[in-house]
């Protein structure tokens, strides 16, 4: 750690989840040996797959980074007011990079929340934790190392005081829209009435630019997609010939979301060396990589409305490309 007199404001637990997480080894199981074939998004996030996302938001097609860290930037000051949280938990935290904006207006109005990251990789929040804490002196980094797929229930924060969970980045889109639900419930079920959740998400906007974001004149979004096979590669000693897949980022109308697709090259078999097996591909045939759902503002609320919850402000990039979402216990007083 950088700065170790501030270890007393920079603390860490490992959350053990309520319930069994799929291992990768499960995923690829269910998914890949299924037709069509599927893999969850989750696993393009190794070390060279987090800098390849880092390298997509400063794409120029990618616009919805840039869109939300806008809409943070002009409105933390309001959401931190009507929030005025003594807690801030962020799911997915990563770096931390847009929440100093949340932060920054919580030190512009002298409100002190302790801040909550919660995220699989250790090293970036306990590096971004030390950079926050060395930066506010009124502020203290509890970072919540796990996978909060794997539930809320084990958090360990305190009962008492407001609660503002940050949940950015339109990670939510990449759940289908049952697991959606079931997730906004369990961020529900850590709300009282005037706890807020703050929330990101991508619009449904004109085919072309949607496609272009999933599928950037650089390559990186392919790139991206392609390091996920480097990853099963790796990690369950396969061999899929990684370069003879084609990127595809396709959106689907019907159910208002892209798909990221690898389209295999050529008929080849693949050995999964960890599950004993192998499979068979043909020329063309596809493995779904990523669904990321795009709202309007109807199923914005509609969404919100299944798991308890309730705008309280909505907050909208210019010409509607992109929703910050306040929102509050649809049962609460407001
Ligand atoms: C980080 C999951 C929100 O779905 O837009 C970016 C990931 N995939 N380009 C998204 C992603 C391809 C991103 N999320």
């Amino acid at each position: 750690m950088r700065v170790s007199e501030q270890t007393d404001r920079l603390a860490s637990s490992v959350v053990t989840p309520d319930r069994a997480v799929a291992t990768l080894t499960d995923d690829v199981r269910a998914g890949l040996l299924s037709r069509p074939r599927w893999l969850p998004a989750k696993y393009f996030y190794d070390d060279h797959g987090s800098e390849l996302f880092e390298a997509i938001c400063a794409t120029p097609a990618y616009y919805p980074s840039r869109a939300e860290e806008a809409l943070l930037a002009a409105h933390a000051g309001s959401i931190v007011e009507a929030a005025s949280p003594d807690h801030m938990l962020e799911l997915g935290s990563g770096s931390s990079r847009k929440t100093r904006h949340l932060l920054a207006a919580c030190d512009r109005l002298g409100r002190h929340p302790v801040y909550w990251p919660f995220d699989v990789s250790a090293q970036m929040m306990l590096d971004a934790g030390a950079d926050l804490v060395g930066r506010y002196p009124w502020l203290s980094v509890h970072a919540l190392i796990g996978d909060y797929t794997g539930g809320l229930g084990r958090l360990p924060l305190p009962h008492s005081g407001r609660r503002l969970i940050v949940f950015l980045g339109g990670t939510l889109g990449n759940f289908e829209p049952a697991a959606a639900i079931a997730m906004l419930r369990e961020i529900a079920a850590l709300m009282r009435a005037d706890d807020r959740l703050l929330l990101g998400l991508d619009r449904v906007k004109d085919r072309g630019r949607l496609e272009a974001a999933y599928d950037d004149a650089e390559g990186v979004t392919a790139a991206f997609n392609r390091n996920v096979l480097t990853v099963l590669n790796r990690e369950l000693d396969a061999d899929f010939p990684v370069a003879d897949y084609r990127h595809r980022a396709v959106f689907d109308t019907e159910h208002e979301r892209i798909e990221m697709r690898l389209a295999a090259g050529h008929d080849h078999s693949v050995r999964l060396g960890a599950l004993d097996t192998v499979i068979d591909m043909a020329a063309g045939e596809e493995i779904v990589t990523e669904f990321s759902h795009k709202f309007t503002p109807a199923s914005i609320e509609r969404l919100l409305a299944a798991a308890g919850l309730a705008a309280t402000a909505h907050h909208e990039a210019e010409g509607g490309d992109y929703s910050l979402v306040l929102a509050g216990r649809a049962d609460g007083d407001g």
